[in-house]
């Protein structure tokens, strides 16, 4: 697009979106009701912890905080780009983030995200060792529309009809006395003129009025066609374990100026690997989550997984299956289940699960007399806020555990789960946001095969996650490490303010 295109599309999105002001749930994609973007990683020799918050309405304007680890960085610069397509190589010009005055390694800017879909924030650092270069994937989506406040509406119906009065009165007194020397009076056909030239201006002004309407709900309906609706799979029972899931396509796309389909449109046929699996499905039995699985299914048609349930207890189960688009944006489907108790073998591959989670403020048992310290100081949790979840893994005598592999490629992968189910989030050292997102934001080609390779090196007893939850409430923490050829799980209760 020209510039001048670009400035005018703005405006109009601006208008649209001050139009529709505030008042707005939670948005949905990415994890469930928890939108925000943690992201730990490298600039070149940097190592940032980037916050970015996407807007509640799209289009709207995403709030990015860098926070920089090291000292010796001078200017962060960040640009909004879309993850794929033709308008992601067109990159607009960059925002300086602002340096905070009280705290020099805190940078923050805003961004306005102007269409729904998979963008990527771009930061560019410069300092004292170089230019530093991070990508960090955003999924930005509308998940609902704003109600105009009511007292605004009433003000700007006011208004708005003052206007109408006022262009009546002027047809009326331009019809009426315009050609009159000063100080005569109309005459009476002229007066007749100026009642049939106000009628006529009253009757085009209402139906300009009922065009307008009209014209304004059906922009509000295919506005509202277009929020995000959060997939729900349907999850069924087949003969013996076998788990059958059918996932949803309930989203429609926001087709371009020309009716031109963009290439983040939401399809089932083109999810990518992520961390090794297609498929990542968590199983948390409520409302008690005692019960906690990590399962991998299997593509066995267009939107249908299939997977074979290891021996575990029955109850009611709350599913979120974490799948990525080519486009790097990642869904989270949810759903539910009644399950018997399952008698079946053993897990299988990267599977892993507890049936009998206990869980615990600081410390949880594993096996072996292991055990998991949750490494966090009494301040309380709040709300939104950017933190490093930190767990340490000790052997019996309380040493660092020595032996310590990933576990599908990774040092950790925790689960923050909200009691009553409503919010869910699968989060890696590396952030909140999807490994195979990553890898398109950066360019790379997403993985179609599983790449056993990576899975060998030896992290250390510590691993961390950042992470914010996204409202106060009482949370389960599941942290899932891999020692001695085995996964272990960990359950934490959180309280946040
Ligand atoms: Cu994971």
């Amino acid at each position: 697009m020209k510039p001048k295109s670009i400035r005018s599309e703005f405006l109009r999105r601006l208008l649209l979106a001050v139009a529709t002001m505030l008042v707005v749930p939670l948005a949905l994609s990415a994890h469930v009701n928890s939108p925000d973007v943690y992201f730990d990683g490298q600039a070149g020799p940097y190592h940032l912890l980037v916050t970015v918050r996407p807007p509640k309405v799209v289009p709207g304007i995403a709030q990015i905080e860098i926070r920089s680890a090291d000292a010796g960085v001078d200017e962060i610069k960040i640009l909004p780009l879309r993850m794929v397509g033709e308008a992601s190589k067109l990159a607009p010009t960059a925002d300086t983030a602002q340096r905070s005055v009280a705290d020099p390694q805190l940078f923050s800017g805003q961004l306005w995200i102007m269409a729904r879909g998979s963008w990527k924030v771009q930061i560019n650092v410069q300092g004292k060792r170089g230019p530093g270069e991070l990508a960090v994937p955003m999924p930005a989506v509308s998940s609902g529309s704003a109600s105009m406040q009511i007292a605004l509406g009433v003000l700007l119906a006011f208004l708005g009809l003052l206007l109408c009065a006022g262009l009546v009165g002027i047809i009326g007194a331009a019809s009426r006395e315009a050609d009159l020397p000063p100080g005569d009076q109309p005459a009476a056909e002229k007066k007749l003129l100026s009642r049939i030239g106000m009628a006529v201006t009253a009757a085009m002004i209402v139906v300009a009025l009922i065009g307008a309407n009209r014209w304004w709900d059906a922009e509000a309906r295919a506005n509202a066609r277009l929020n995000y609706k959060l997939p729900q799979l349907h999850a069924s029972l087949q003969a013996g374990n076998l788990l059958r899931l059918q996932l949803e396509n309930p989203n429609q796309t926001e087709l371009g100026r020309f009716g031109t389909v963009p290439p983040d449109r939401f399809v089932l046929t083109d999810l990518v690997l992520d961390h090794g699996h297609l498929m990542h499905l968590f199983l948390v039995r409520m409302p008690d989550m005692k019960s906690f699985w990590h399962l991998h299914p299997e593509q066995t048609g267009e939107g249908q997984f299939d997977v074979g349930l290891p021996s575990m207890p029955a109850g009611r189960y709350q599913i979120f299956a974490d799948v990525v688009h080519s486009t790097g944006f990642p869904e989270t489907q949810v759903g539910g289940i009644d399950l018997p108790a399952i008698a079946a073998g053993a897990l299988n591959g990267d599977d892993s699960g507890i049936a009998e989670a206990v869980p615990a403020d600081k410390v949880a048992s594993l096996s072996g007399g292991y055990r998991m310290v949750w490494l966090r100081d009494d301040a309380p949790l709040k709300a939104n806020q950017a933190v490093w979840f930190r767990f340490r893994v000790e052997d019996k005598v309380g040493k660092p555990a020595a032996d310590m592999e990933s576990y599908m490629g990774m040092a950790g992968h925790a689960a923050f789960v909200s009691n009553d189910g409503r919010i869910f989030a699968h989060v890696h050292p590396a952030g909140s946001v999807s490994m195979a997102a990553v890898n398109i934001a950066e360019g790379e080609a997403p993985p179609v095969r599983d790449m056993p390779a990576m899975q060998h090196d030896h992290p250390g007893a510590e691993v961390s996650f950042p992470y914010g939850f996204p409202r106060p409430g009482d949370y389960h923490i599941f942290v899932q490490v891999k020692r001695a050829g085995r996964v272990e799980t960990g359950s934490f209760l959180a309280h946040v303010q």
